[in-house]
């Protein structure tokens, strides 16, 4: 079997997506997501310009070497562009490889360690108690663990707050404008979760997302004064460039630790693992080299009681959620997926046969990955220029977004 073709298929059904779709002699197909977000066209132009060409004739079958051939080829290393690129090509050949052998993805991988993948859902409200009922009605639907971010009294906007029912960060041609204060944030974070557990008792798996906004010092204070709450993680609690300043956060608390969203490789994390710095590693399959580089990632985080907790939000598209649900079914050391359920508009995009129950998403036993790009549909939405925001402190100082 040999490529013949590989189309690099831009869409915006709501929001951009990237997806490379590889064509081989034998009439299999397979899809890779490359989607990064506001920064999709950098990735399509990397694919067509510099990869495409490298897979015509090549054997599909061959997915390590394929990998070793782009990371190591490309002279260039790591980065959210060359990762997200390799990754599109990694999973789409993972694709082809489980059509070939009629199975599912997670079969390839080492079988079902679990009867189903755990997935968190996002609670977003403006208000303490508006996220009150925005919780019930995930406890309602099934899910096991829930995702709390409120508004933030004294703040205009914070992240991950929407007016609309989807939230999605990208909204603007050019980047809007966020103000931030820690000082107004640390002071209503402990305030929200005492309000949630005194409403939805002790067990409910409930996470937050920090979202690079603190120094590792005021990082442990906030974990330091959730610990009454006993979240399952702070995610993000600072921008993780410093990986030896978790170290800080480590001494002062007990709350767990999560991270790696916005990593590419196993290097931007090898510390936090190596030294138990944190308790999630949430790289994933579109951003972190595809499948066979984040199945390298769980490894080693395995070794050290590291859990995965996969990037699952809706700037990942479906191709990412189908690959991401065959590696957390067969990892030993899953922890949680997140999902963030995209709209009507992108499922009609990007048929899939995962499915959700109870809490728990299930692959589907497709051959493959169980996805698709249906090409018409997607020709139907044309690009759109779309950045996220920034964010300064109120004295006008950049921050973290
Ligand atoms: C967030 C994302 O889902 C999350 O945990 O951090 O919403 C993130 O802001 C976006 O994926 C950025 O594109
Ligand atoms: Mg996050």
């Amino acid at each position: 079997m040999r490529i013949t073709e590989a189309r690099v298929i831009v869409t915006c059904p709501g929001r951009n997506f990237v997806t490379l779709k590889i064509v081989t002699d034998e009439g299999v197909t397979g899809v890779g997501d490359a989607t990064l977000n506001s920064r999709e066209l950098a990735v399509a132009a990397y694919l067509t310009e510099h990869v495409v060409p490298l897979l015509i004739g090549r054997d599909p079958a061959r997915i390590e070497d394929t990998w070793q051939y782009l990371y190591r080829g490309a002279y260039w290393r790591r980065g959210p562009v060359t990762m997200s690129a390799i990754a599109a090509v990694d999973t789409a050949l993972w694709d082809i490889k489980g059509k070939v052998a009629g199975l599912p993805v997670y079969q390839l991988l080492g079988g079902r360690s679990r009867s189903g993948v755990t997935v968190y859902g996002h609670a977003n409200a403006s208000s303490i108690e508006s996220v009150l009922a925005e919780i019930s009605s995930y406890v309602d639907r099934g899910y096991q663990a829930i995702r709390v971010q409120t508004g933030i009294p004294g703040l205009e906007s914070t992240y991950g707050v929407s007016a609309g029912a989807h939230y999605e960060p990208a909204d603007a041609a050019l980047p809007t404008e966020n103000v931030w204060s820690t000082a107004h944030y640390l002071d209503h974070v402990p305030r929200v979760f005492a309000r949630v557990r005194e409403e939805f008792g002790p067990t409910l798996r409930l996470l937050h997302d920090v979202h690079h906004r603190l120094t590792p010092i005021e990082a442990a204070r906030l974990g330091r004064s959730l610990e009454p709450y006993a979240l399952t993680w702070i995610e993000d609690p600072v921008p993780a460039e410093l990986q030896e300043g978790f170290r800080l956060i480590r001494q002062h608390t007990t709350t767990p630790l999560a991270v790696g969203e916005v990593f590419n490789t196993i290097w931007d994390c090898q510390e936090l693992i190596t030294s138990q710095l944190i308790d999630y590693i949430r790289t994933t399959v579109v951003h972190a080299g595809g499948i066979t580089h984040l199945r390298r990632i769980f490894d080693l985080a395995a070794l050290y009681h590291v859990r995965s907790g996969s990037h699952g939000a809706t700037d990942l598209s479906p191709v990412c959620m189908a690959a991401a649900l065959h590696v957390d079914l067969a990892i030993p050391n899953f922890g949680l997926q997140e999902y963030m359920r995209h709209t009507p508009a992108t499922d009609e995009v990007f048929p899939h046969s995962y499915w959700f129950e109870d809490g728990y998403l299930h692959p589907g036993e497709e051959p493959g990955l169980g996805v698709d790009i249906d090409e018409e549909q997607a020709a139907r939405h044309p690009y759109r220029p779309a950045s996220l925001p920034v964010n300064r402190l109120q004295d006008g100082t950049m921050h973290n977004w």
